[in-house]
Protein backbone atom coordinates (compact mmCIF):
# COMPACT_ATOMS: atom_id res chain seq x y z
CA UNK A 1 0.00 0.00 0.00
CA UNK A 2 0.99 3.34 -0.60
CA UNK A 3 1.95 5.80 2.12
CA UNK A 4 -0.87 8.17 2.74
CA UNK A 5 0.48 11.46 1.96
CA UNK A 6 2.21 9.85 -1.04
CA UNK A 7 3.20 13.02 -3.52
CA UNK A 8 1.20 13.24 -7.13
CA UNK A 9 2.77 11.41 -9.69
CA UNK A 10 3.49 13.94 -12.66
CA UNK A 11 1.33 11.97 -14.83
CA UNK A 12 -1.31 12.75 -12.44
CA UNK A 13 -0.41 16.24 -12.22
CA UNK A 14 0.27 17.08 -15.47
CA UNK A 15 -2.76 15.28 -16.66
CA UNK A 16 -5.18 16.92 -14.17
CA UNK A 17 -3.53 20.38 -15.36
CA UNK A 18 -4.38 19.73 -18.62
CA UNK A 19 -8.15 18.53 -17.68
CA UNK A 20 -8.45 22.05 -15.82
CA UNK A 21 -6.92 23.97 -18.91
CA UNK A 22 -9.86 22.92 -20.51
CA UNK A 23 -8.39 19.92 -22.80
CA UNK A 24 -11.74 17.61 -23.14
CA UNK A 25 -9.40 14.44 -23.50
CA UNK A 26 -7.51 14.97 -20.63
CA UNK A 27 -10.85 15.67 -18.83
CA UNK A 28 -12.46 12.50 -20.15
CA UNK A 29 -9.37 10.33 -19.71
CA UNK A 30 -9.10 11.73 -15.67
CA UNK A 31 -13.08 11.04 -15.08
CA UNK A 32 -12.37 7.40 -16.68
CA UNK A 33 -9.84 6.57 -13.96
CA UNK A 34 -12.19 7.84 -11.34
CA UNK A 35 -15.02 5.76 -12.81
CA UNK A 36 -12.45 2.98 -12.38
CA UNK A 37 -12.23 3.10 -9.25
CA UNK A 38 -8.57 1.52 -7.16
CA UNK A 39 -5.48 3.49 -6.94
CA UNK A 40 -5.41 5.74 -9.60
CA UNK A 41 -9.26 7.02 -8.51
CA UNK A 42 -7.99 7.43 -4.68
CA UNK A 43 -4.73 9.62 -6.22
CA UNK A 44 -6.88 12.01 -7.91
CA UNK A 45 -9.22 11.81 -4.92
CA UNK A 46 -6.25 12.87 -2.59
CA UNK A 47 -4.87 15.18 -5.15
CA UNK A 48 -8.21 17.42 -5.67
CA UNK A 49 -9.96 17.27 -2.08
CA UNK A 50 -8.17 20.07 -0.87
CA UNK A 51 -9.36 22.34 -3.82
CA UNK A 52 -12.92 21.51 -4.05
CA UNK A 53 -15.88 23.12 -2.21
CA UNK A 54 -16.36 25.81 -4.28
CA UNK A 55 -18.84 24.09 -6.93
CA UNK A 56 -22.77 24.02 -6.26
CA UNK A 57 -24.39 21.19 -7.01
CA UNK A 58 -27.94 19.78 -8.16
CA UNK A 59 -29.23 16.59 -8.18
CA UNK A 60 -31.85 15.78 -10.54
CA UNK A 61 -34.22 12.05 -9.85
CA UNK A 62 -37.39 11.17 -10.44
CA UNK A 63 -38.92 7.74 -11.90
CA UNK A 64 -37.87 6.35 -15.20
CA UNK A 65 -39.05 8.28 -18.32
CA UNK A 66 -40.44 11.11 -15.79
CA UNK A 67 -38.40 13.24 -18.30
CA UNK A 68 -35.56 14.49 -16.81
CA UNK A 69 -32.59 14.50 -19.60
CA UNK A 70 -35.14 15.91 -21.55
CA UNK A 71 -35.78 19.23 -19.10
CA UNK A 72 -32.22 18.69 -17.59
CA UNK A 73 -31.29 19.18 -21.55
CA UNK A 74 -33.93 22.59 -21.50
CA UNK A 75 -32.39 24.14 -18.23
CA UNK A 76 -29.13 23.77 -19.57
CA UNK A 77 -29.72 25.58 -22.04
CA UNK A 78 -31.09 28.64 -19.92
CA UNK A 79 -27.99 28.80 -17.82
CA UNK A 80 -26.06 28.45 -20.87
CA UNK A 81 -28.34 31.96 -21.37
CA UNK A 82 -27.13 33.77 -18.57
CA UNK A 83 -23.34 32.60 -19.20
CA UNK A 84 -23.09 29.89 -16.58
CA UNK A 85 -20.82 26.68 -17.19
CA UNK A 86 -22.15 23.66 -16.11
CA UNK A 87 -20.79 19.68 -15.79
CA UNK A 88 -23.40 17.16 -16.15
CA UNK A 89 -23.22 14.03 -14.68
CA UNK A 90 -25.80 11.22 -15.82
CA UNK A 91 -25.49 7.89 -13.76
CA UNK A 92 -26.57 4.91 -14.95
CA UNK A 93 -27.28 2.69 -11.57
CA UNK A 94 -26.63 -0.40 -13.38
CA UNK A 95 -30.44 -1.03 -13.13
CA UNK A 96 -33.02 -2.88 -15.34
CA UNK A 97 -34.37 0.80 -15.88
CA UNK A 98 -31.20 1.84 -17.50
CA UNK A 99 -30.92 0.19 -20.08
CA UNK A 100 -31.37 2.02 -23.08
CA UNK A 101 -31.36 5.12 -20.77
CA UNK A 102 -27.82 6.93 -21.40
CA UNK A 103 -28.28 6.63 -25.15
CA UNK A 104 -31.90 8.65 -24.95
CA UNK A 105 -29.61 11.16 -22.67
CA UNK A 106 -26.54 11.24 -25.13
CA UNK A 107 -29.37 12.06 -27.64
CA UNK A 108 -31.35 14.61 -25.71
CA UNK A 109 -28.26 16.48 -24.38
CA UNK A 110 -26.80 16.45 -27.71
CA UNK A 111 -27.74 20.40 -28.32
CA UNK A 112 -24.59 20.85 -25.96
CA UNK A 113 -22.26 18.43 -27.88
CA UNK A 114 -19.81 21.49 -29.11
CA UNK A 115 -20.20 24.11 -26.25
CA UNK A 116 -16.74 24.81 -24.24
CA UNK A 117 -19.05 25.76 -21.43
CA UNK A 118 -21.00 22.44 -20.88
CA UNK A 119 -19.46 18.92 -20.04
CA UNK A 120 -21.82 16.10 -20.20
CA UNK A 121 -20.34 12.49 -18.64
CA UNK A 122 -22.50 9.13 -18.75
CA UNK A 123 -21.25 7.11 -15.96
CA UNK A 124 -21.53 3.64 -15.29
CA UNK A 125 -20.03 2.90 -11.87
CA UNK A 126 -20.56 -1.12 -11.60
CA UNK A 127 -17.52 -2.80 -10.39
CA UNK A 128 -16.46 0.10 -8.33
CA UNK A 129 -15.63 -0.63 -4.57
CA UNK A 130 -18.85 0.40 -3.23
CA UNK A 131 -20.08 1.01 -6.66
CA UNK A 132 -22.38 4.11 -6.95
CA UNK A 133 -22.06 5.28 -3.57
CA UNK A 134 -18.33 5.58 -3.89
CA UNK A 135 -17.70 6.67 -7.45
CA UNK A 136 -20.65 9.56 -7.75
CA UNK A 137 -19.11 11.84 -5.34
CA UNK A 138 -15.55 11.42 -5.88
CA UNK A 139 -16.30 12.32 -10.07
CA UNK A 140 -18.17 15.09 -8.62
CA UNK A 141 -15.25 16.56 -6.44
CA UNK A 142 -13.03 15.78 -9.37
CA UNK A 143 -14.98 18.16 -11.48
CA UNK A 144 -15.28 20.73 -8.88
CA UNK A 145 -11.22 20.95 -8.36
CA UNK A 146 -11.39 21.42 -12.11
CA UNK A 147 -13.30 24.26 -11.70
CA UNK A 148 -16.58 23.67 -12.60
CA UNK A 149 -19.03 26.03 -10.82
CA UNK A 150 -21.98 23.82 -11.50
CA UNK A 151 -22.50 20.04 -11.34
CA UNK A 152 -25.90 18.57 -11.77
CA UNK A 153 -26.16 15.01 -11.37
CA UNK A 154 -28.77 12.52 -13.00
CA UNK A 155 -30.00 9.73 -12.02
CA UNK A 156 -33.09 7.23 -11.87
CA UNK A 157 -34.64 7.94 -8.53
CA UNK A 158 -36.03 3.97 -7.84
CA UNK A 159 -33.90 3.21 -5.18
CA UNK A 160 -32.43 3.92 -1.94
CA UNK A 161 -28.89 4.47 -2.73
CA UNK A 162 -30.11 6.72 -6.00
CA UNK A 163 -32.16 8.70 -4.10
CA UNK A 164 -29.33 8.96 -1.69
CA UNK A 165 -26.52 10.21 -4.14
CA UNK A 166 -28.80 12.65 -5.60
CA UNK A 167 -30.11 13.61 -2.41
CA UNK A 168 -26.57 14.44 -1.61
CA UNK A 169 -26.67 17.23 -3.55
CA UNK A 170 -26.55 20.76 -2.40
CA UNK A 171 -30.07 20.75 -3.91
CA UNK A 172 -32.06 17.98 -5.00
CA UNK A 173 -34.72 18.15 -7.86
CA UNK A 174 -37.76 16.02 -8.06
CA UNK A 175 -39.37 15.53 -11.44
CA UNK A 176 -42.47 13.84 -10.96
CA UNK A 177 -45.05 13.16 -13.89
CA UNK A 178 -49.19 14.36 -13.74
CA UNK A 179 -50.60 11.53 -11.59
CA UNK A 180 -47.99 10.75 -9.40
CA UNK A 181 -50.08 11.88 -6.20
CA UNK A 182 -52.30 8.95 -6.74
CA UNK A 183 -49.85 6.68 -8.03
CA UNK A 184 -48.36 3.78 -6.26
CA UNK A 185 -44.13 4.57 -7.12
CA UNK A 186 -41.84 2.92 -5.60
CA UNK A 187 -39.67 5.53 -3.44
CA UNK A 188 -42.54 7.96 -2.82
CA UNK A 189 -41.42 8.81 0.70
CA UNK A 190 -37.82 8.91 0.17
CA UNK A 191 -38.33 11.66 -2.84
CA UNK A 192 -40.54 13.67 -0.65
CA UNK A 193 -37.88 13.72 2.06
CA UNK A 194 -35.05 14.61 -0.16
CA UNK A 195 -36.91 17.26 -2.87
CA UNK A 196 -35.62 20.82 -2.20
CA UNK A 197 -37.89 21.85 -5.67
CA UNK A 198 -40.65 19.77 -7.21
CA UNK A 199 -40.91 20.02 -10.56
CA UNK A 200 -44.66 18.30 -12.44
CA UNK A 201 -42.58 17.71 -15.96
CA UNK A 202 -45.15 16.84 -18.84
CA UNK A 203 -47.42 19.42 -17.62
CA UNK A 204 -49.00 19.15 -21.13
CA UNK A 205 -50.70 16.39 -19.87
CA UNK A 206 -54.17 15.86 -17.75
CA UNK A 207 -53.91 15.71 -14.16
CA UNK A 208 -50.90 18.61 -13.67
CA UNK A 209 -52.86 21.25 -11.19
CA UNK A 210 -53.95 18.20 -9.07
CA UNK A 211 -50.79 17.18 -8.82
CA UNK A 212 -49.32 19.74 -7.80
CA UNK A 213 -51.85 19.98 -5.14
CA UNK A 214 -51.39 16.63 -3.87
CA UNK A 215 -47.51 17.43 -3.55
CA UNK A 216 -48.53 20.55 -2.04
CA UNK A 217 -50.96 18.33 0.69
CA UNK A 218 -48.51 15.45 1.14
CA UNK A 219 -45.31 18.69 1.97
CA UNK A 220 -47.73 20.14 4.49
CA UNK A 221 -48.28 17.27 6.36
CA UNK A 222 -44.62 16.77 6.73
CA UNK A 223 -42.47 18.93 9.38
CA UNK A 224 -42.00 22.13 8.11
CA UNK A 225 -38.12 23.29 7.30
CA UNK A 226 -36.75 26.54 6.81
CA UNK A 227 -37.22 26.23 3.06
CA UNK A 228 -40.18 25.41 1.77
CA UNK A 229 -40.25 23.63 -1.27
CA UNK A 230 -41.51 25.20 -4.63
CA UNK A 231 -43.61 22.99 -6.64
CA UNK A 232 -43.13 23.87 -10.24
CA UNK A 233 -44.47 22.68 -13.79
CA UNK A 234 -42.55 22.15 -17.11
CA UNK A 235 -42.66 20.70 -20.16
CA UNK A 236 -39.22 19.14 -21.42
CA UNK A 237 -39.94 18.84 -24.67
CA UNK A 238 -40.74 23.21 -25.28
CA UNK A 239 -38.75 24.31 -22.71
CA UNK A 240 -41.80 25.52 -20.57
CA UNK A 241 -40.88 26.14 -17.11
CA UNK A 242 -37.03 25.72 -17.67
CA UNK A 243 -35.86 28.83 -17.19
CA UNK A 244 -38.48 28.87 -13.55
CA UNK A 245 -36.80 26.27 -12.52
CA UNK A 246 -33.40 27.38 -13.20
CA UNK A 247 -34.62 30.80 -11.51
CA UNK A 248 -35.66 27.95 -8.68
CA UNK A 249 -32.07 26.28 -8.63
CA UNK A 250 -30.63 29.73 -7.69
CA UNK A 251 -33.46 30.88 -4.61
CA UNK A 252 -32.24 27.52 -3.10
CA UNK A 253 -28.30 28.14 -3.61
CA UNK A 254 -28.69 31.70 -1.96
CA UNK A 255 -31.12 30.12 0.59
CA UNK A 256 -28.71 27.44 1.83
CA UNK A 257 -25.42 29.84 1.78
CA UNK A 258 -27.56 32.27 3.76
CA UNK A 259 -28.62 30.18 6.25
CA UNK A 260 -25.91 28.07 6.49
CA UNK A 261 -27.34 25.15 5.49
CA UNK A 262 -24.89 24.94 3.16
CA UNK A 263 -22.06 24.11 5.31
CA UNK A 264 -24.09 21.24 7.57
CA UNK A 265 -25.07 19.75 4.80
CA UNK A 266 -21.81 19.46 3.57
CA UNK A 267 -20.49 18.23 6.48
CA UNK A 268 -23.03 15.66 6.67
CA UNK A 269 -22.01 14.88 3.21
CA UNK A 270 -18.76 13.93 4.08
CA UNK A 271 -19.03 12.51 7.45
CA UNK A 272 -21.58 9.33 5.23
CA UNK A 273 -18.90 9.18 2.78
CA UNK A 274 -16.45 8.54 5.12
CA UNK A 275 -19.12 5.97 6.64
CA UNK A 276 -19.61 4.25 3.21
CA UNK A 277 -15.70 3.83 2.87
CA UNK A 278 -15.40 2.35 6.24
CA UNK A 279 -18.57 -0.31 5.07
CA UNK A 280 -17.33 -1.19 2.04
CA UNK A 281 -13.52 -1.38 2.76
CA UNK A 282 -14.41 -3.53 5.90
CA UNK A 283 -16.72 -5.52 3.49
CA UNK A 284 -14.17 -6.19 1.06
CA UNK A 285 -12.12 -7.52 3.91
CA UNK A 286 -14.88 -9.74 4.91
CA UNK A 287 -15.56 -10.94 1.51
CA UNK A 288 -11.35 -11.87 1.59
CA UNK A 289 -11.80 -13.64 4.61
CA UNK A 290 -14.86 -15.76 4.05
CA UNK A 291 -13.18 -16.89 1.22
CA UNK A 292 -9.87 -17.90 2.76
CA UNK A 293 -9.01 -21.77 3.76
CA UNK A 294 -9.50 -21.11 7.60
CA UNK A 295 -13.10 -20.36 6.36
CA UNK A 296 -13.34 -23.40 5.22
CA UNK A 297 -12.49 -25.45 8.18
CA UNK A 298 -14.89 -23.41 10.04
CA UNK A 299 -17.58 -23.95 7.77
CA UNK A 300 -16.89 -27.52 8.13
CA UNK A 301 -17.19 -27.51 12.24
CA UNK A 302 -20.37 -25.39 11.79
CA UNK A 303 -21.84 -28.43 9.79
CA UNK A 304 -21.05 -30.79 12.34
CA UNK A 305 -22.18 -28.30 14.81
CA UNK A 306 -18.72 -28.88 17.46
CA UNK A 307 -18.97 -24.90 16.86
CA UNK A 308 -21.16 -22.22 16.58
CA UNK A 309 -21.73 -19.08 14.30
CA UNK A 310 -21.03 -16.55 16.54
CA UNK A 311 -17.74 -18.56 18.06
CA UNK A 312 -16.38 -18.44 14.31
CA UNK A 313 -17.34 -15.01 13.49
CA UNK A 314 -15.11 -14.50 16.15
CA UNK A 315 -12.20 -16.63 15.29
CA UNK A 316 -12.36 -15.30 11.40
CA UNK A 317 -12.77 -11.69 12.68
CA UNK A 318 -9.53 -12.42 14.81
CA UNK A 319 -8.04 -12.76 11.52
CA UNK A 320 -9.21 -9.30 9.75
CA UNK A 321 -7.06 -7.79 7.73
N1 LIG B 1 -45.54 14.91 -23.46
C1 LIG B 1 -44.36 15.18 -22.92
N2 LIG B 1 -43.34 14.33 -23.11
C2 LIG B 1 -42.16 14.61 -22.54
C3 LIG B 1 -41.96 15.76 -21.76
N3 LIG B 1 -40.69 15.75 -21.29
C4 LIG B 1 -40.11 14.65 -21.79
N4 LIG B 1 -40.98 13.95 -22.55
C5 LIG B 1 -40.75 12.68 -23.25
O1 LIG B 1 -40.65 11.64 -22.30
C6 LIG B 1 -39.74 10.65 -22.74
C7 LIG B 1 -38.70 10.37 -21.66
O2 LIG B 1 -37.89 11.52 -21.53
P1 LIG B 1 -36.44 11.47 -20.87
O3 LIG B 1 -35.97 12.87 -20.81
O4 LIG B 1 -35.58 10.48 -21.54
O5 LIG B 1 -36.80 10.95 -19.44
P2 LIG B 1 -35.79 10.50 -18.29
O6 LIG B 1 -36.49 10.77 -17.03
O7 LIG B 1 -34.46 11.13 -18.50
O8 LIG B 1 -35.69 8.95 -18.58
P3 LIG B 1 -34.63 7.89 -17.96
O9 LIG B 1 -33.28 8.55 -17.98
O10 LIG B 1 -34.75 6.74 -18.88
O11 LIG B 1 -35.11 7.59 -16.59
C8 LIG B 1 -39.14 11.15 -24.04
O12 LIG B 1 -39.83 10.55 -25.11
C9 LIG B 1 -39.42 12.65 -24.00
O13 LIG B 1 -39.57 13.20 -25.28
C10 LIG B 1 -43.06 16.64 -21.55
O14 LIG B 1 -42.99 17.65 -20.86
N5 LIG B 1 -44.23 16.29 -22.16
MG1 LIG C 1 -32.55 10.27 -18.54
Amino acid sequence: MKPRDAPLSDDTASLLEAARSGQRRALARVMSLVERGGPPARELGAATFARSGAAHTVGITGAPGAGKSTLNSAVVGVARERGERLAVLAIDPSSPFSGGAILGDRVRMSDHTFDEGVYIRSMATRGHLGGLTLATPLAVRVLDALGWPWIVIETVGVGQIETEIVGAADTTVVVVNPGWGDSVQANKAGLMEIADIFVVNKADRPGTSETCRDIRQMLDLSAPGEWDPPILTSVGTTGEGAAELWDAIGAHRDHCISSGELESRRAARVDSELDEILRATIAARVAELTDAPIAARLRERLARRVLDPYAAAEILLDDLP
